[in-house]
C-alpha cells in the first residue's frame, strides 16, 4: 500500500516537473516573489499570541488557451465570488491575504456593489463634476475604505492569473515563499481550476483555422498538483480544498476520497445551483453542514464557514505546537 502511495507521489512529481517545464515563462515572476518577500517579511512578525496567520485563498476560475497566440481558450463558471467574499471574513477574523484571483473576476468589498461600479455608482454633477450617486455613496464608502485599510495595513495582496500555467507558477511561487510560516500558513483553495489542458509544445502557435473542418483535440490531465502542495510545497500548513459537483449523490463521497487522497484537513464540498445558500464540511472528525440562516441576518454562507475554519485552524496550531 505504502510502495503503491510511493509510486503515485512519484509519478505526481515527474508530471509536474514536465509541465513546470514546458510551461510558458510567468511573466514578471521575479516581480511577484518581490511582492511576496515584502508581504510576508511584514506579516511575519512575532505577535503576542506566536505568529501572524496567513491564508492563500485562491478565487476564480482557470482558462486553457488552444492557441499560443491565443484567440480561443476553455474556460470555466466560477465567478470569484466565494474566494472574494472569504477574503473578507479573513481579514476581519485577523488574517492577513494573498489572494490569487482570476483577472476580471469577483474583489473583495466589491461584491455588494453594481455590475458595473463605474457607470452605475458616478454620475455627472452640473457643474461637470464626477461625483457618487447618493443611492450607492454608502455601499462605496465602505468599499474603498476597507479596501484601503486592507492593502495600506499590508494585510492584503493580491495577485491576477488568467491561464492554468499562471496559476500553477504563481501558487508555487506562493508556497515556496510562505514555507517558513509553518502552521500558521492556511491554504483556502476555492479557484476552480482545470482538470484538463493542452500542452504547450503541442499546442497550436497561431489560430487554428475553420476551413479544415470539425476540431479534433486532444486534452491532457493537469498534474495533481494538490499532492506535492500538501506533502513537499507546504507540509506544515492548514489545508482546505473544494469539490464541486452537479451531482448530490457522488459530492460527498468524492470529497471524501480527496480529503483522505491528499490529506487535507477539511474539503468544502459543494453543489453548483445551491453553492451560495449551503456546503458540507467534510472531515476525518464528520461532516458538518455550514448554511446562509437569513432569518439570523446571515447574510452569506462564507460567512459561519470562515468562523468554523478558523476554529480548526487555531486547533492545527495549537496541536502543532504541543508535537514541537
Ligand atoms: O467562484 P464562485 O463563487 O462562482 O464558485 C465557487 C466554487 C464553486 C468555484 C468553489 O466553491 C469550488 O467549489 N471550487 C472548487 C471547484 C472544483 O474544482 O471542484
Amino acid at each position: 500500500m505504502e510502495n503503491k502511495a510511493a509510486t503515485s507521489e512519484e509519478t505526481a512529481f515527474d508530471e509536474i516537473k514536465s509541465f513546470f517545464d514546458s510551461a510558458p515563462p510567468l511573466k514578471d515572476g521575479d516581480g511577484i516573489v518581490k511582492k511576496l518577500n515584502g508581504f510576508l517579511e511584514k506579516n511575519s512578525l512575532p505577535t503576542r499570541i506566536g505568529s501572524k496567520r496567513v491564508v492563500c485563498v485562491t478565487s476564480g476560475g482557470t482558462t486553457v488557451p488552444l492557441e499560443q497566440r491565443c484567440v480561443r481558450f476553455i474556460d470555466n463558471f466560477s465567478s470569484g465570488h466565494r474566494g472574494s467574499t472569504s477574503t473578507e471574513y479573513f481579514l476581519k477574523a485577523g488574517y492577513s491575504v494573498i489572494f490569487l484571483y482570476r483577472r476580471g473576476s469577483y474583489q473583495p468589498y466589491c461584491t455588494t456593489l453594481p455590475d458595473d461600479p463605474l457607470l452605475e455608482c458616478f454620475e455627472i454633477t452640473n457643474e461637470s463634476d464626477v461625483q457618487v450617486h447618493p443611492s450607492h455613496s454608502d455601499a462605496v464608502k465602505k468599499a474603498i475604505g476597507e479596501h484601503q485599510a486592507a492593502v495600506k495595513g499590508q494585510n492584503l495582496l493580491k495577485l491576477p492569473y488568467t491561464t492554468i500555467f499562471e496559476y500553477l507558477q504563481i501558487l508555487q511561487l506562493i508556497a515556496t515563499s510562505m514555507k517558513t510560516l509553518g502552521p500558521y500558513a492556511m491554504y483556502y483553495l476555492a479557484a476552480a481550476v482545470s482538470d484538463f489542458y493542452v500542452p504547450w509544445e503541442s499546442m497550436a502557435i497561431h489560430k487554428i483555422q475553420s476551413a479544415s473542418g470539425p476540431l479534433d483535440m486532444r486534452l491532457a490531465q493537469v498534474p495533481k498538483m494538490l499532492l506535492v502542495l500538501r506533502n513537499d510545497w507546504a507540509p506544515k500548513a492548514f489545508f482546505i480544498s473544494f469539490k464541486l459537483e452537479t451531482d448530490m449523490d457522488i459530492l460527498l463521497k468524492k470529497a471524501g476520497n480527496a480529503l483522505r487522497k491528499y490529506k487535507m484537513h477539511a474539503v468544502v464540498a459543494n453543489e453548483l445551483l445551491t453553492r451560495k445558500e449551503e456546503v458540507t464540511v467534510v472531515t476525518t472528525d464528520g461532516n458538518i453542514s455550514v448554511r446562509r440562516d437569513k432569518a439570523k441576518g446571515v447574510t452569506d454562507v462564507e460567512r459561519p464557514l470562515i468562523e468554523l475554519l478558523v476554529e480548526k485552524h487555531s486547533a492545527h496550531i495549537e496541536d502543532s505546537r504541543n508535537q514541537q
